[in-house]
């Protein structure tokens, strides 16, 4: 049902390195002006470095829905999302989503300022939603320890955050944003199983329950309890559909899911 879709990827192809292609053909044209030889083997060192990143994609994501993309490092998950947010063209295929899209980057970028200001990234404060947001992301018991509570620099002689602390408070702005597409890139590196496990089931289940998300994570119980699962290989769609099809389709699964 089209109306209800939010996002939608029809035999979508991808590569990073499509400049090589042109850097290539570019040679060939100073050849020719300059009367040299051409040079053959740029067709050869152009289909050695054209290797795509992402080969004939195709989801759908209903509003309100869960996706989780998981694969092991160098798949192409984070490409993926790229790839939504506009910044990786694709070679073919087709990409339709309706509207503001929320990005959760892997590492959040962090300017001086207020732990708060970090949060609401430009945005205004609207304390309800606020609140929820950093209670959600376990960020509140982080604030108490400080104090100057969320009103503590940070950078440039302030406090310098842990990794854990920089991807819930990453967490926390891409959650505060209003959009109709959240994309998380692997929201819980750096923490701990339990912290993640709560964080996993307060904000990304239940906080963000009618939010359309892509979810970027290989943990099983968090394959478990999305809407669909996307499974990559080296760029390829190994597997796409419910966690009971992934049994099923492919038993052997988790072994693509470790590293
Ligand atoms: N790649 C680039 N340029 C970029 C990003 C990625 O060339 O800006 C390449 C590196 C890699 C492939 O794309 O060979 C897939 O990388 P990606 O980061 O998409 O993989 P991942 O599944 O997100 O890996 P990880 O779990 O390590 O984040």
């Amino acid at each position: 049902n089209r109306t209800t879709t939010e996002l939608e990827l029809v035999n979508v192809s991808a590569s990073w390195d499509e400049g090589i292609g042109e850097l290539f053909e570019k040679i060939k044209q100073e050849n020719k002006a300059n009367g040299q030889p051409n040079c053959d083997a740029s067709l050869f060192f152009t289909n050695l470095y054209i290797t795509p990143v992402l080969k004939n994609i195709s989801l759908y994501l209903e509003k309100g829905k869960m996706l989780a993309v998981a694969g092991s490092t160098g798949s192409g998950k984070s490409s993926l999302l790229m790839m939504i947010l506009g910044e990786l063209v694709p070679s073919e295929g087709k990409i339709r989503h309706s509207g503001r899209i929320s990005f959760s980057p892997q590492t959040p970028w962090i300017m001086p300022g207020t732990i708060r200001d970090a949060i609401l990234f430009g945005l205004t404060y609207d304390e309800y939603r606020y609140t929820s947001v950093i209670k959600a992301c376990q960020l509140e018991e982080d604030f108490a320890l400080l104090p100057e509570k969320d009103k503590t620099l940070l950078v440039e002689g302030g406090v310098t955050l842990s990794g854990g602390q920089r991807a819930r408070l990453g967490l926390a702005r891409a959650v505060y944003k209003d959009a109709d597409l959240y994309l998380l890139d692997a929201p819980f590196t750096h923490l701990d199983i339990v912290t993640e496990k709560e964080i996993f089931e307060k904000c990304v289940c239940k906080l963000m329950a009618s939010k359309t998300r892509i979810v970027v994570t290989s943990k099983l119980e968090h394959l478990k309890r999305a809407d669909k699962i996307l499974l990559l290989h080296n760029g390829d769609c190994y597997f796409y559909g419910t966690f009971s099809e992934l049994q099923a389709q492919r038993p052997d699964f988790s072994s693509l899911l470790l590293g």
